[in-house]
């Protein structure tokens, strides 16, 4: 492990390798927020004259980002040990993106190498690897940069002379006299209300020992909780040299405690110690050498943010932190940079690049933060970026909230930014919130915290964004970080890794910035105890939003209302209700009224918390997640199913957890009187009947070029988004012809809300549907609406087929035995079942004049009779010759022979290897075909089992020709 770390400087060989696109082989994985993957085959000429072909997957976006085409020819840089690591093109040198395999809660992590081997990282691996074990690691070592001045040099800042002051102290009143110059005069009597409209705590002014410019001005109301160790943190942290007066209302001292009186008493005050209630007191003083926070600021080719950056830190209250202050510079060739740093007297260190994109970013904080620690003899490490802004307030909230970063455990950092903070949304300057995540955007950390992370900093070939990182479990320890409310900085970068996306700018607009000074943090209520109480107390006054249609509510206007949401996610990465909740607060169509104080979200996340598995349905279903044993069962025969399984009650319909995802839009579909919809139990002749609908209504002369299309095209199967995720499936990509598809349909919509319930939507005129849903789970007034054809099959046929189906598709890839199968099928523990409610919730409604009540069997050996009723019900009005046709165009053979299911890009749902072993979709098409399969017992079990479930039902099941 040891040696990875220290490795990073690769004793480079390099090799050519020749990289082009595998031909078909897109094994695209997902276009969510990690973009798609795409396989690249590299020859890499190991030695002379022997190659080696090696698959490394690399991510698309990156490639088309730098404009690498599927014909370049890129060159492999690997180490000693031959492994390929990097990619070079042209000047260029960039990580291929890797796949990081994370356990949230084990301690071990490992990102895969572009050679397919894991980074693996342990806390356990660093124990003896400390802070001083990188003295000879030559990353760190700062570059010498000799820049060209031709104008001269500004003396500076320690060039200039200090002030000369004269203080004066006394219990009745402080003046200090700067450069003949009285700057304040603050008597204890009349005068003293005007300084302040807070009438009780301790007054503090601070004047800047160069342009004896006021640049602090704090009251510290010290009877609160934390406020007198934060007063006393202040006036540590003050410059040298700096001018400070301090005055105190009459009541205040009782708050003092003994170990403030005992710091004020070292820094230099006599009547700390004796102050007593009542008594009023003023000190002037100058001076303050003892340190607590430092500023690291990282900048590479931007100066003109920079000195914005840097004008703006030494401006803040305090005296400013020039001399705390080193900025870590990217780059040697940063030469304007370099030179504005000399200008105004700011200590710099220069980083040798390392890597490009996120590494590049990494390294370099990795460098900044090593560089802070050695020049800087501070507690606290306030990291800002060269393009941030600062509010005025920026340093007042770090000083105050540094406390917390001492007296709670609980916390690792603090960050100035807060993401959710709109203008519209933030307002209270005073509130502090934790969040389970990374700092950003300014961020403060304790000088432990990086001597304890930085020994296990990826190395520049771990493509991982260094807040990521931050992230995971190995380096948070389930601690938390502080966020303001109100944030106090912005982000206002134009050129940047990832601001080249205009989303990404347009996300940082609108954003609030403090504008405040004398910001009264309230610190306690972020202390862990305290925050968790008040979160309690927040969840018990929040009043429930009913939100019956995501996509249209609105949030209640009176302040002081506190709203909950619970979002309710149906698998670990459902993150639908999310975004649209994230739409809703940047102002979008359902915006939150102008200001919200408190917006609870709470998270059930269904499938991992046993006591939150209840989820109520639009149709009035309970669901609830397979769970223990039963889910168990259910992972180990079926692979496909990723997300597990949910039971619906009443009934005990079994679907996979997607289906909760869209379960009352189902429900709230927007049947029309034109529809025509499709209803089976799965495997009883569903794409025989599509097919025979379809073409009587669209293609009653069987010369209708859309005939062309998959049968699945022109017959949308409502539902089918429910059964897409499949471990054993890739996502399915924007350009896999399924999503062409639907682009063309359903122009402008997200794939997000559903493809196949979208193109169901968008489907043209007449439209034929098709589902496997029992009339229980679709709109109430269905039957009043549309038409529908329900086909029932025999249930030992059903069983077969099904059993071949669960086999040949990917998103089943069922892999248990024929007898279990069976188990499955009796015991209602297949998707879809139970197979009887199914069958009896339509036959009771065979009577309906829009229902159309027929069987598999029957279709088969009376196909024209069977042809002639479906006619009149449809009321299509065929003639004798077109029915024959028809008949003979939707019979087994001709349809085995189109075999035109899914059309193209239809491989990537089937096991292609028992496919060719045992047949495709199209089996037997047969009634009979179960003859044979079951052995006498399994038989014997179907039979008693169909006596018991059809009951007095008046169905002649027919189980042969
Ligand atoms: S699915 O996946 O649930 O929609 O399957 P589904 O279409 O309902 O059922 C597939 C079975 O129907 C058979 N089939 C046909 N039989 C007769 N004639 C035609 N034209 C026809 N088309 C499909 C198909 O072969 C499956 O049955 P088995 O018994 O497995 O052959």
């Amino acid at each position: 492990m040891c040696s990875l770390l220290m490795g990073c400087r690769l004793a480079v060989v390099v090799v050519v390798v020749v990289v082009t696109l595998c031909g078909g082989g897109d094994r695209g994985r997902g276009w969510g927020a990690y973009g798609r993957f795409i396989e690249l085959n590299v020859t890499v000429a190991v030695a002379e004259d022997v190659n080696v072909t090696e698959i490394f997957r690399a991510k698309e976006e990156d490639m088309a980002r730098r404009g690498i085409t599927h014909d370049a020819q890129l060159f492999g840089r690997a180490d000693a040990d031959g492994k390929v690591q990097e990619l070079v093109w042209g000047s260029r040198v960039f990580p291929v993106y890797m796949e990081t395999k994370m356990d949230w809660y084990n301690m071990t992590y490992s990102y895969i190498n572009l050679d397919h081997t894991f980074w693996t990282v342990n806390r356990a691996d660093f124990t003896n690897i400390t802070i001083n074990s990188f003295t000879n690691d030559t990353t760190l070592e700062s570059v010498d940069v000799e820049v060209d001045w031709s104008p001269p040099p500004v003396p500076p800042h320690s060039d200039l002379s200090p002030a000369t002051a004269t203080l004066t102290s006394a219990l009745h009143h402080a003046a200090i006299n700067i450069d003949n110059t009285t700057v304040s005069i603050y008597p204890v009597d009349e005068g003293w209300m005007e300084i302040e409209e807070v009438t009780t705590g301790v007054f503090l002014q601070v004047v800047h020992p160069h342009s004896h410019r006021v640049t602090q001005t704090v009251t510290f109301p010290i009877d609160r909780p934390l406020v007198a160790e934060e007063l006393v943190r202040t006036l540590r942290s003050l410059s040298n040299g700096s001018v400070a007066l301090l005055a105190s209302y009459h009541n205040t001292w009782k708050g003092l405690d003994a170990s403030s009186r005992t710091a004020l008493t070292s820094l230099g005050s006599h009547a700390a110690k004796y102050l007593t209630a009542h008594d009023s007191w003023v000190w002037a003083w100058q001076e303050g050498d003892l340190r607590d926070l430092g500023v690291v600021v990282l900048a590479s080719a931007r100066p003109q943010l920079l000195y914005r950056l840097v004008l703006a830190v030494v401006e803040q209250g305090g005296a400013g932190v020039v001399d705390r202050m080193v900025v870590s510079v990217d780059g040697p060739q940063q030469h304007e940079t370099i030179k504005l740093l000399q200008l105004l007297g700011v200590p710099y260190r220069v980083h040798m690049p390392e890597g490009q994109g996120s590494p590049r970013i990494s390294r370099h904080l990795r460098f900044a933060l090593f560089t802070a620690l050695k020049l800087l003899t501070v507690d606290k490490i306030i990291v800002l970026e060269e393009d941030l802004i600062l509010a005025p307030d920026f340093m007042e909230y770090m000083r105050q909230t540094s406390v917390l970063l001492d007296r709670d455990p609980s916390l690792y950092a603090v960050s100035a930014y807060c993401h959710f903070a709109y203008v519209h949304s933030a307002r209270d300057t005073t509130r502090l919130n934790r969040v389970h995540s990374f700092p950003s955007y300014g961020w403060m950390v304790k000088r432990n915290f990086l001597e304890e992370t930085l020994p296990m900093w990826p190395p520049v070939f771990v493509a991982v964004d260094w807040d990521y990182w931050m992230d995971s479990e190995l380096v948070r320890l389930e601690r938390e970080v502080v966020i303001p409310e109100m944030p106090r900085t912005d982000h206002h970068g134009t050129t940047g890794v990832h601001t080249v996306d205009p989303k990404n700018t347009a996300g940082f607009s609108n954003k609030a910035l403090s504008n405040g000074t004398h910001t009264r943090l309230d610190l306690a209520i972020v202390m862990k105890e305290s925050y968790e109480e008040a979160m309690k107390e927040e969840l018990k006054r929040a009043v429930p939003l009913h939100v019956k249609d995501p996509n249209n509510f609105t949030f209640p206007t009176q302040q002081g209302v506190v709203s909950a949401v619970c979002v309710k996610m149906s698998h670990s990465t459902d993150n639908a209700a999310f975004k649209h909740l994230t739409r809703c607060h940047r102002g979008g169509r359902t915006s939150f009224p102008t200001y919200v104080p408190t917006i609870l979200i709470l998270l059930a996340v269904t499938i991992m918390c046993s006591d939150r598995t209840t989820t109520s349905l639009a149709s009035g279903h309970e669901v609830t997640h397979l769970e223990g044993e039963e889910l168990a069962r259910q992972e180990k025969e079926w692979e496909g199913y990723t997300e597990g399984l949910v039971r619906l009650t009443p009934g005990r319909w079994l679907f996979p957890s997607t289906f909760i995802q869209y379960a009352d839009k189902y429900y709230h579909f927007k049947f029309q009187e034109k529809d025509v919809l499709l209803m089976t139990y799965p495997k009883c002749g569903t794409t025989w009947l599509q097919e025979i609908v379809w073409t009587m209504r669209n293609n009653p002369n069987l010369d209708n070029p859309m005939a062309k299309a998959p049968v699945n095209a022109r017959v949308s199967f409502i539902e089918m988004d429910t059964l897409l995720k499949s471990k054993k499936m890739p996502d399915i990509t924007p350009d896999h012809p399924l999503m062409k598809g639907f682009q063309m349909m359903c122009p402008g919509r997200d794939p997000a809300d559903g493809v196949f319930l979208q193109m169901t939507e968008c489907a043209p005129d007449p439209r034929t549907i098709k589902t496997h849903l029992s009339l229980s789970l679709l709109p109430q007034n269905l039957l009043d609406t549309s038409k529908v054809v329900y086909l029932a099959r025999n249930p030992k046929d059903a069983i077969v087929s099904f059993y071949h189906h669960s086999r040949i598709f990917k998103n089943h890839n069922y892999t248990g035995t024929f007898d279990e199968f069976v188990q499955f099928f009796l015991d209602d523990d297949l998707i879809y079942g139970p197979y009887w409610l199914h069958l009896k919730t339509a036959w009771k409604q065979r009577n309906h004049p829009n229902l159309h009540f027929m069987f598999f069997e029957d279709l088969k050996n009376n196909n024209m009779e069977e042809l002639n009723k479906l006619n009149n019900f449809l009321n299509t009005k065929l003639t004798e010759e077109q029915l024959k046709n028809i008949s003979h165009y939707t019979s087994f053979s001709e349809m085995k022979a189109r075999a035109n299911l899914l059309g193209d890009g239809a491989d990537m749902f089937f096991n292609l290897d028992i496919v060719n072993k045992d047949g495709g979709f199209f089996r037997k098409g047969e009634v009979g075909s179960w003859k044979g399969k079951y052995t006498t017992e399994q038989e014997h079990k179907i039979d008693q089992w169909i006596k018991k479930n059809l009951g007095d039902l008046d169905i002649n099941f027919k189980y042969s020709n």
